[in-house]
């Protein structure tokens, strides 16, 4: 493999638009040739995290499983891309402290909540403002923003493209050997 494993952490609120950038990012990574494996609440959270909801102690154990497996790609060679709202420092610390400081990338997808509350996607934001959602990150549960993310991007201020050449050139002298 020509590649250098790591794990790219991407955090941010709900329709901050991770998933789409870390959807875009892993075409863009294959088209090159790297091996990656996308890791997020959506294969997460409805297999080995099945049991989980969004409590505090919830959303740790979700991390943590999440890391260690995360873990488990990095150390056979895969580039691991990690899309969680990660809310707090201490989650993202516990998901650093596992991985290994070293090949933990933090890629803050910077989002303000006004935005990603207009964009509204699946209706989430709508029914936790009426109640109907309850521990609703950046309504009734708390974000953190990340206090030196290896990189941070803006999804509000460039398009999709623009977010997926800035993640890639940051990215490929960490991933190249
Ligand atoms: C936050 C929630 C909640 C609550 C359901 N709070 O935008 P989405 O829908 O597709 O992605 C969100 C996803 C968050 O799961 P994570 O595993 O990334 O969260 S954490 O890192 O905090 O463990 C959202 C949906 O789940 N969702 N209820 N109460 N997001």
């Amino acid at each position: 493999l020509g590649q250098k494993a790591t794990v790219l952490w991407m955090l941010g609120l709900s329709g901050s638009g991770k998933s789409t950038l870390a959807r875009e990012v892993e075409k863009q990574l294959h088209a090159q040739g790297f091996l990656t494996q996308l890791l997020d609440g959506d294969n997460l959270r409805t297999g080995i995290n099945n049991n989980l909801g969004f409590s505090e102690a919830d959303r740790l154990e979700n991390i943590r499983r999440a890391a260690e497996t995360a873990k488990l790609f990095l150390n056979c060679g895969v580039i691991t891309i990690c899309s969680f709202i990660s809310p707090t420092r201490e989650i993202r610390d516990i998901a650093r402290n596992i991985i290994g400081a070293d090949d933990f990338l933090e890629v803050f997808i910077n989002c303000p909540i006004e935005e990603c509350e207009r964009r509204d996607v699946k209706g989430l934001y709508a029914k936790a403002r009426r109640g109907e959602i309850k521990q609703f990150t950046g309504i009734d549960s708390p974000f953190e923003e990340p206090q030196s993310p290896f990189i941070e991007i803006r999804t509000d201020k460039q398009e999709l493209s623009a977010s997926s050449n800035q993640l890639l050139s940051a990215i490929l002298p960490k991933i190249t050997l």
